[in-house]
């Protein structure tokens, strides 16, 4: 069906209403908050508030089905509750600083401000055709001076409170291309671009310390339970993974300080048989025999840059040195390995191969001895590859054997303790979040490197530190990071002593920037701080954000994290910056994910160029609940504008009413189905809320048909409201509807219709009436009436009392609610 002709849709055309509303919605400013950011204490709004985000989206170029997907349903959610009398906030921005815009650049030999722009432009166009309710004046760009400057004020911040702090780090290092690569951009350990095996370099960069808001991010999740998924919850509650357990320290010959572990499983102490610590970490160098230095180096140079998951537990190298077991006083080898983490604990375990499977793995790979110290009764570990990790009491560890676990790690720790040797501990998964990127296209850090004062935060007023614009390469030769070939730009005075200093040269992690940009929202041009304290106390924290699960736990943490600093900092009164959380599911073709590399993807621009907007968001929102995935193999655009053009004919098919309220069953029927659709919006079941409108059109049409008639009262109050809770996923046709059905200017600015509670009570069934087996009457009855009151009723007939004749009655059999059959007594009539 071509849309264009309207064929087969008397007329509808649902890409010739577009342009008419997105003017129309334009000039009377519909989607504009009450009192955005009015001063404060200012008395603007008496509604209640509702803020609606939805996750800002990175300008990659035009909009695309997920865009499409997910701002359905924060539009479904914004307009839902504007027409529910709320004063509704649903802002727009660009999270335009990033990756993409770079190698756009590279690649193309342009400035990525140009492109990034230009991609900002089209969305925002696109975004206006697709018909999303935003409030147009909350828009930002990150990647904006006026808005990079406060991600520079918030780093300062942090770093005057010791919540920022600079560490050695490793990062991707590609020899080809002589740069630092992102994690994204290698793939299984070789370089996304020219495929060389990716090195791990050491650099000094710049951390948050989100480790010492762990503790408050897993308690505050209290706050989340009824208004955030459960298993982002869990997610969360895994990524920060919290672990009980013991530091302990080894003795190193010929060091004086000991070698320090942390174990979830002090009472496997003694089944130790070596230590491990990590490969990429100086903790390595130190502890490195001189003996030993080039087998270090070489072993270094085969490690996979890249993430943890992929770290192998079968290789290290042996450093020369060796530890004192703290209880025996045995000598442990000490190994540098891939498979322990720098950042965790102390980055050094004590590798117990008969409980630990990982530890088993190494020990079998090295040759080294496995001891059990559990009786767990399972096969030994050294044959099966198995360790033995199930309960059990210890064994062979003199003084402690018998013990099961809680008290063998009890016990253990307390003797660590009297030893000097050990204490309780708790450690968190949870990492320091580094925000060093080594690209140009980000916030700069505002920080100066001094040969006298050290690193000096650059002032206040001296914000923002612009990127420059002109005088650097994106890809220098020398390998350095791309702000330190703006060589003009590098140098500097230094803030403290006025000497010849440098500029920090790399730049921030982007989710710096979408830590608090949902602050700033409500006066994105605020000049005197990051967020205006008047329009943050009438809008946050924000009611319902809605984004991707891929986001639960960078994201997710960042912006949880971030909110608690500022609120310790005095300038937030909350700490929780995100009520409810919705996840919107992918979108995938035939049951994979959208790719170019596949030919699979579907382009937004077409499928709107085909079907109009609304047909396309129709889709989306009916394919299934907003969480789960979608696939556009199985959906039918064509069969969303078939119903959008059944509502758009019975609206064009309705004469004026004539006077009354109208059929009494139809009534009833549209008050159920508005009660229902509005109790599954608001449980955000909008699938099976999309199915109740349609069942409300085929209900509406066959009275508009067989019943009353066009001219029936209830089929236009039923018209009304149907068009009503149409226009939060389908709003153009149903502003089409809306002045079809002789209203004006907007839908938007009518309520969503009320359920009236007296018609939602059930309708009647009818109960047959028998005489001595003989169908006497039939009476409408409620459908839960009770055998008494069903009894009287049949009694009370005029038709059963005529055909008793004057008999009495020697039995009724009640069969509630559809049946009563009264027996008269022999005596009578015989
Ligand atoms: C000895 C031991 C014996 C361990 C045993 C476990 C089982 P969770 O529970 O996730 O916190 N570990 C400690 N630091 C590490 C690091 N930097 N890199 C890799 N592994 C590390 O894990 C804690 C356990 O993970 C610690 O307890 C340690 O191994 C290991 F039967 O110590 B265990
Ligand atoms: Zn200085």
């Amino acid at each position: 069906m071509d849309a264009r002709t309207g064929t087969g849709r008397d007329g509808y055309d649902p890409l010739g209403i577009v342009d008419k509303w997105v003017e129309r919605w334009r000039r009377l400013r519909v989607f504009e908050a009450g009192g955005l950011a009015a001063p404060a204490g200012q008395a603007v709004e008496a509604r209640p508030r509702s803020y609606v985000v939805g996750m800002y989206p990175y300008p990659s170029g035009d909009l695309h089905m997920g865009h499409a997907e997910a701002y359905s349903i924060t539009d479904v959610l914004a307009r839902f509750a504007r027409l529910r009398g709320r004063n509704t906030l649903c802002p727009i921005g660009w999270d335009s600083f990033g990756l993409p815009a770079e190698n756009a650049a590279l690649k193309r030999d342009l400035d990525p401000r140009d492109w990034t722009y230009a991609n900002i432009a089209v969305q925002a166009e696109s975004f206006a055709r697709l018909g999303v309710s935003f409030d147009w004046r909350t828009r930002l760009h990150t990647s904006d001076p006026e808005y990079y400057r406060w991600n520079q004020w918030l780093f300062l911040r942090l770093f005057e409170n010791d919540l920022a702090h600079r560490a050695s780090a490793p990062v991707n290092w590609c020899p080809v291309d002589r740069t630092v690569l992102a994690n994204e951009q290698v793939l299984g350990g070789r370089c996304e671009r020219c495929g060389t095996r990716v090195q791990v370099q050491h650099r000094t960069q710049w951390f948050f310390r989100t480790t010492r808001y762990a503790q408050r991010l897993l308690d505050d999740m209290a706050q989340l339970e009824d208004g955030w998924p459960a298993h982002v919850l869990a997610m969360q509650r895994h990524w920060i993974g919290r672990s009980e357990g013991a530091e302990i320290a080894f003795a190193v010959e010929g060091r004086d300080e000991p070698l320090r572990v942390f174990s979830s499983r002090p009472d496997t102490l003694f089944g130790a048989t070596f230590l491990a610590v990590a490969a990429d970490a100086p903790l390595a160098d130190e502890l490195c025999a001189d003996s030993r230095r080039e087998a270090l180096a070489a072993y270094r140079d085969e490690l996979t840059g890249g993430s943890d998951a992929g770290r192998r537990a079968t290789s290290g190298v042996e450093l020369g040195c060796s530890a004192v077991h703290p209880m025996t006083g045995a000598r442990l080898p000490v190994y540098a390995a891939e498979y322990v983490v720098a950042g965790y604990g102390t980055g050094a375990v004590m590798g117990v191969p008969g409980h630990d499977q990982r530890d088993l793995d190494f020990a079998l790979a090295m040759g080294l001895p496995v001891v059990v110290v559990v009786d767990t009764g399972g096969a030994d570990p050294a044959t099966s590859g198995t360790a033995a990790d199930g309960d059990g009491v210890l064994v062979s560890s003199p003084g402690f054997d018998g013990l099961a676990r809680d008290a063998a790690i009890r016990a253990v720790t307390a003797e660590l303790e009297r030893r000097g040797a050990g204490a309780a501990a708790v450690r968190y998964r949870l990492r320091d979040w580094l925000v060093s990127r080594q690209r140009y296209w980000g916030t700069p850090i505002p920080i100066v490197h001094c040969p006298a004062c050290g690193a000096v935060p650059v002032p206040d007023d001296q914000l923002p530190v612009r990127l420059p614009e002109t005088g650097y390469e994106l890809r220098p030769d020398d390998g350095a990071a791309p702000l330190a070939s703006a060589t003009a730009w590098v140098s500097v005075d230094c803030p403290a002593c006025g000497g010849a200093a440098r500029r920090d040269t790399d730049t921030m992690d982007t989710f710096v920037d979408s830590s608090w940009y949902f602050l700033r929202y409500p006066n994105p041009r605020y000049a005197d701080g990051p967020f205006d304290p008047a329009g943050v106390a009438r809008w946050l924290p924000v009611d319902e954000y809605v984004g991707g699960v891929e986001h639960a736990t960078g994201h997710l943490i960042y912006a949880r994290f971030v909110t608690k600093v500022l609120h310790d900092l005095g300038l937030l009164p909350f700490t929780e910056p995100f009520t409810r959380l919705t996840n919107q599911g992918q979108v995938v073709m035939a049951g994979r994910a959208m790719s170019k590399s596949l030919g699979n993807l579907v382009s937004l621009a077409e499928q709107l160029a085909a079907h109009g907007p609304d047909a396309v968001r129709v889709t989306m929102l009916f394919a299934g609940p907003p969480e789960e995935d979608l696939d556009w193999a199985d959906v039918s655009p064509a069969g969303a504008v078939k119903w959008l053009a059944r509502v758009w004919r019975l609206c064009a098919d309705l004469g004026p009413a004539a006077p009354g309220t109208g059929d009494p069953a139809v009534r009833r029927r549209v008050h159920r189905l508005v009660a229902e659709t509005t109790t599954l919006v608001e449980g955000k079941r909008l699938n099976v809320a999309v199915a109740r409108l349609m069942e409300l059109t085929s209900a509406l049409r066959t009275a508009v048909d067989r019943g009353h008639g066009p001219a029936d009262p209830a089929v236009r109050e039923g018209a009304d409201a149907l068009v009503r809770m149409l226009s939060c996923v389908a709003p153009f046709t149903a502003e089409e509807c809306w002045e079809r059905l002789g209203h004006a200017p907007s839908v938007v600015q009518h309520g969503w219709p009320e359920a009236d509670e007296a018609l939602l009570t059930e309708e009647s069934v009818t109960c047959v009436v028998q005489v001595g087996g003989k169908v006497r009457d039939r009476i409408p009855v409620p459908p839960g009436i009770g055998e008494a009151e069903l009894r009287a009723a049949a009694l009370r007939s005029d038709r059963v009392r005529a055909a008793l004749d004057g008999a009495s009655v020697a039995q009724v059999v009640v069969r509630p609610p559809g049946l009563v059959n009264v027996v008269p007594a022999r005596s009578a009539r015989r």
